[in-house]
């Protein structure tokens, strides 16, 4: 059980903070219990801490202490025998920040429809942490931010009653990284980024993250280690719009895009393939650039390669839709009344996250246009538009169809018996790589 002695005095908060943290007897909290907060909470626990998890979902506390997992990271065979232990336990109630020493913040941070940061999260769970907050304690915001988020509105809400950053608790900001479902990379083996208030704060957080991950890197400030981030996945983003772009240009030069990208990846060094698509879904990637570039812009620059990048990824649906609506024309019919079956739906292969899927703009140009819709995903059980469930099986549905687009190439599909079915197929993914056949129009 943790030491629930929390030092008064400042000097011995830090000494005694430390102490239990390296004795691994410090009461580990987090919150916000998700992809990102539970593998977290499950980390501490394996390496032996007393964790208590807290989310706004009773739900999700019912079936964490049910040692029933909900997140694909985490097998219900790993949670469970940490909760029959004691060493993780889960709650909706904040009271027990009175008895925790270490709190890391994991809430969502989307985008409001105005693409201005909703920080709405982050601020009621650092008012609920204040009301029970003490001396002693190591708060680590993880949310993906804006940089100064951490300095200029976390640290306000906490500093109350005289207690002072660095000397009376401890915060930092350490970016999440995960990514769900990688096989190779998860929670325990992903390089932790840290950044302090002050360096004492930076010191605690390194040491922290040290007791349960296998490789720490403390950086100068919490600005440091938000931009850190912000930058890996804005990388992403625009690197993304760029083979967009490309892949737009070849498309009328009759150039093989993916032909190019391909072998432009033999190049040992100075090049990173990225690859065309329907265009950009999930909720890091299209979001977080536009935190940078809110914040940018308040510093009075203008984020022009996000703006630029975001258009441009925004314009791949459409794109989607107009070479449907050529191969159908080449084939004779509008697409008013013909029949087109979506294979995959979800953001990205291999997940049922749905979250800014791009395949739901492509469904609805192509329903505006007259067509008629059924999609095949066996990780998305269900879909409605209109009311209407469009689940159909691949088999029956592709051969039926007068179009078939593949938006998110799945691994579990056949594409051999997909080819061998479909009178026409529209691969935005480049899934039947490989294959010449005059069915086949590819992005
Ligand atoms: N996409 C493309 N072309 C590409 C790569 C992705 O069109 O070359 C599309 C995907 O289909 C998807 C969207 O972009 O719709 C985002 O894909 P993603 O591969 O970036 O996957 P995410 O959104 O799950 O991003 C997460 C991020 N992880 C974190 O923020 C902690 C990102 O930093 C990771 O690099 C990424 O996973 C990953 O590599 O899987």
């Amino acid at each position: 059980m943790p030491d629930s002695q929390h030092s008064t005095t400042p000097a011995s908060a830090a000494l005694t903070l430390a102490e239990k943290i390296r004795g691994k007897r410090a009461h580990v909290g987090v919150v916000g219990l998700g992809y990102v907060g539970l593998p977290l909470a499950v980390e501490f626990a394996r390496a032996g801490f007393h964790v208590t998890g807290i989310d706004v979902s009773a739900e999700k506390v019912a079936r964490v202490n049910a040692g029933d997992s909900y997140v694909g990271d985490i097998p219900s065979a790993v949670l469970a025998p940490l909760v029959q232990s004691g060493h993780l336990r889960a709650t909706t109630g904040f009271e027990v920040v009175a008895d925790l020493d270490t709190i890391n913040i994991c809430v969502p941070t989307p985008l409001r429809k105005t693409k201005d940061p909703d920080m709405s999260f982050i601020v009621s769970s650092c008012q609920e942490i204040a009301r029970f907050f003490h001396a002693g304690t190591l708060v680590i915001l993880e949310s993906t931010t804006y940089p100064g988020t951490t300095d200029e509105l976390v640290l306000p809400l906490l500093a109350k009653n005289g207690l002072e950053v660095g000397r009376d608790f401890f915060l930092c900001f350490s970016p999440e990284r995960v990514d769900p479902g990688n096989p190779k990379y998860q929670t325990v083996n992903i390089p932790k980024v840290v950044g302090g208030c002050t360096p004492a704060c930076t010191e605690m957080g390194r040491e922290f993250y040290a007791q349960a991950l296998e490789h720490v890197v403390p950086v100068s400030s919490t600005q440091v280690a938000e931009m850190v981030k912000l930058l890996e996945n804005t990388f992403r983003m625009i690197n993304i719009g760029l083979v967009n772009e490309i892949a737009m240009m070849c498309d009328r030069m009759q150039i093989n895009v993916w032909e190019v990208i391909d072998a432009a990846a033999t190049k040992p060094f100075g090049f990173m393939p990225f690859y065309p698509g329907p265009g950009l879904g999930g909720h890091c990637i299209p979001i977080d650039p536009f935190y940078l570039s809110w914040k940018s812009k308040q510093a009075g620059i203008e984020a022009r390669f996000i703006e630029l990048a975001g258009y441009i990824n925004g314009q791949m649906p459409h794109f989607v839709v107009d070479k449907v609506q050529g191969a159908l024309n080449d084939a004779g019919k509008p697409v008013k009344g013909s029949k087109i079956h979506v294979m995959g739906v979800a953001y990205k292969r291999n997940i049922d996250d749905m979250r800014e899927s791009p395949a739901l703009d492509v469904m609805l140009l192509l329903q505006r246009r007259g067509g008629k819709l059924t999609y095949s995903d066996p990780h998305v059980p269900e879909l409605h538009l209109d009311g209407v469930n469009l689940k159909a099986e691949p088999e029956t549905a592709a051969a039926d169809a007068d179009c078939v687009v593949v938006v998110t190439d799945h691994t579990a599909f056949d594409y051999a018996a997909l080819l061998e079915r479909s009178r026409l197929i529209v691969d935005t993914r480049n899934a039947l790589k490989g294959i010449a056949s005059p069915k086949i129009v590819r992005l």
